[in-house]
Order: C-alpha cells, then structure tokens, then sequence
C-alpha cells in the first residue's frame, strides 16, 4: 500500500544536509514524501559564513490547519533539524493530529556533534527536544544529543559503560528505540548501536579519518526509508550505515567537497540494499 511520510527539517539551500538529502532519499525509497520547511538558510551553519536564517516557526499553524481542512493525515512523521523551542513544540502536537493511528514517529534530534550544540541553540531548545524524543518511538541521536538530553557528560573518550549509561538515561526520559550513532570502542571502527525494547545490538564497520557534514541526515534518512519500506530497526540501521558509508567512501577522495556527502551517484546501491 502507498505510504505518506512528513518530515520536518529545514531547507538548507546550499550544503547537502536536512531537505536537500531527506527529499531525494526517501523519494529513492519509494515512498511519496511531503515536507515542511522549519526553516530557510543560504547554507547550513557548520563552516559557512554569513548564512542566512529565516526561521518558518509562524507559517507552521495555518499550513497544519490547511491540512487539517482538506483531511490531509501522514502514514509516519521524520523530523530533524527544527528552527526554534516552540517549532519543537507544534511538531510534537503534529504527531498527535496529523499521523495515523500507528504511524511512525521518527525524531533525529539534529543539534549538536562532536561535544557542543549548533550555532543558534540553547538550553529551551534541548528541553524541548528531550519532549518531542518522549513522544517518538525511533530517536536517532549521535553521542553528544544522547549526553545532551540525558543531561550526562559528554566524553571523547569512553567505554561500554558509558554507553550503557548515555541508554539508561534516554529510557529514564522515556526514549523507545534508540539508534545511537557513531560509536566507537576501536580506533579503526566506528558503528551504530541499535537499542530496542533494551536489547542492545552493536555493529561495527570501518571508520574513515575526516569529518563529514550532513551525514547524519544522510543516515536517518536512509534508516527512515528503509523503515518504511519494512524492514526491522536493526536492519533499517545496517541499511543506513551501508549506504553512509558509501556516500563518505565517494567523497574522500574530493578535499574541495568538504560541506557535504556525494550521495547522488550512491542512491542507486541504496535501491539495491531496499
Ligand atoms: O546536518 C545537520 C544540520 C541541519 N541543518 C542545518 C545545520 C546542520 C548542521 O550543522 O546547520 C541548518
């Protein structure tokens, strides 16, 4: 049966991230999508300079409304980067009025990497992020929003320990399934952890020495399509993890590239792992 996903990021019109991967992604996926605009920025705000912001908080009421009006609903709702506390807010009413009874709710909670918050951030919006994580039932957050929501500490260096505690915590604010992505217990790997039900799946692959932009929407994208099209959690994050690992593997090799993935030429394998 057709299925109908909203995903809720922002337009990002120059760097490869939110809308400009999630659209395609999912449209690759087989899987008609609709979208909702958070916000609108020349690029993204990571190594950019003199970006644009206009944040859409006060065009989301009478774009729900309309859709209300003409009976529009979504079989599943993805978010991502959101333009303000209060955003975070409407889109958590969203998941009750728009989404199907059963739908998919899935929340990558885009606001931080590598121990510090984006540009433009604070702690309301971290509090209503730990909210809208409460009412989701996929959060796909990387190491620093895990340590962000669950208020611990966040650490560069860490063991099993730490991870089991970063979990305990996200359960504690009423996280579901978590999808925790890029951790590393070896210098040469990197991986993603699957926490369902609190059964722990861990599946390491190769790690590659550069920092890349935008993958993390690369990553929940491909997990949310490959979700939808039926797969089980821990397949939808092996999927994903393939097809990340791609899209970097294609970009190495091209130092000018360095604001996003080349993940154009690799939605093709992507179909193929569906
Ligand atoms: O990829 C996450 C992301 C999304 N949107 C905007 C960003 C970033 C990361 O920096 O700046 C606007």
């Amino acid at each position: 049966m057709d299925q109908r996903i909203l995903t809720v990021q922002d337009i990002s019109c120059v760097g490869q991230c939110s809308l400009t991967v999630a659209l395609p992604i999912l449209s690759a996926c087989g899987i008609e999508t609709a979208i909702l605009p958070s916000a609108v920025l020349s690029t993204h705000t990571a190594g950019f300079k003199g970006y644009t912001f206009r944040d859409l908080t006060d065009d989301i009421p009478a774009i729900c409304a309309h859709w209300k009006k003409q009976g529009i609903t979504f079989d599943a709702l993805y978010t991502g980067y959101l333009g303000s506390a209060r955003q975070v807010e409407m889109v958590e009413h969203m998941m009750k009025t728009l989404v199907k009874a059963g739908g998919a709710k899935i929340v990558d909670p885009a606001m931080a990497d590598n121990g510090k918050l984006y540009a433009g951030f604070d702690d309301d919006y971290v509090a209503a992020m730990r909210r809208l994580c409460r009412a989701a039932d996929v959060i796909l957050p990387n190491i620093t929003e895990a340590a962000l929501l669950t208020g611990l500490p966040y650490r560069e260096s860490y063991d099993e320990d730490y991870i089991r505690s970063l979990l305990d915590g996200l359960a504690a604010i009423g996280a579901r399934h978590v999808v925790l992505t890029g951790v590393s217990y070896a210098r040469d790997t990197l991986g993603v952890l699957v926490c369902e039900e609190g059964k722990v799946t861990y599946r390491p692959h190769r790690r590659i020495d550069r920092m890349f932009h935008g993958t993390g929407d690369v990553y929940a994208s491909a997990f949310t399509g490959a979700r939808l099209r039926g797969h089980t959690l821990v397949e939808a994050a092996a999927i994903a993890a393939d097809f990340t690992l791609a899209c970097i593997e294609n970009t190495v090799d091209a130092p000018e590239h360095w604001y996003g993935v080349r993940f154009e030429p690799m939605l093709s394998k992507l179909i193929e792992m569906l």
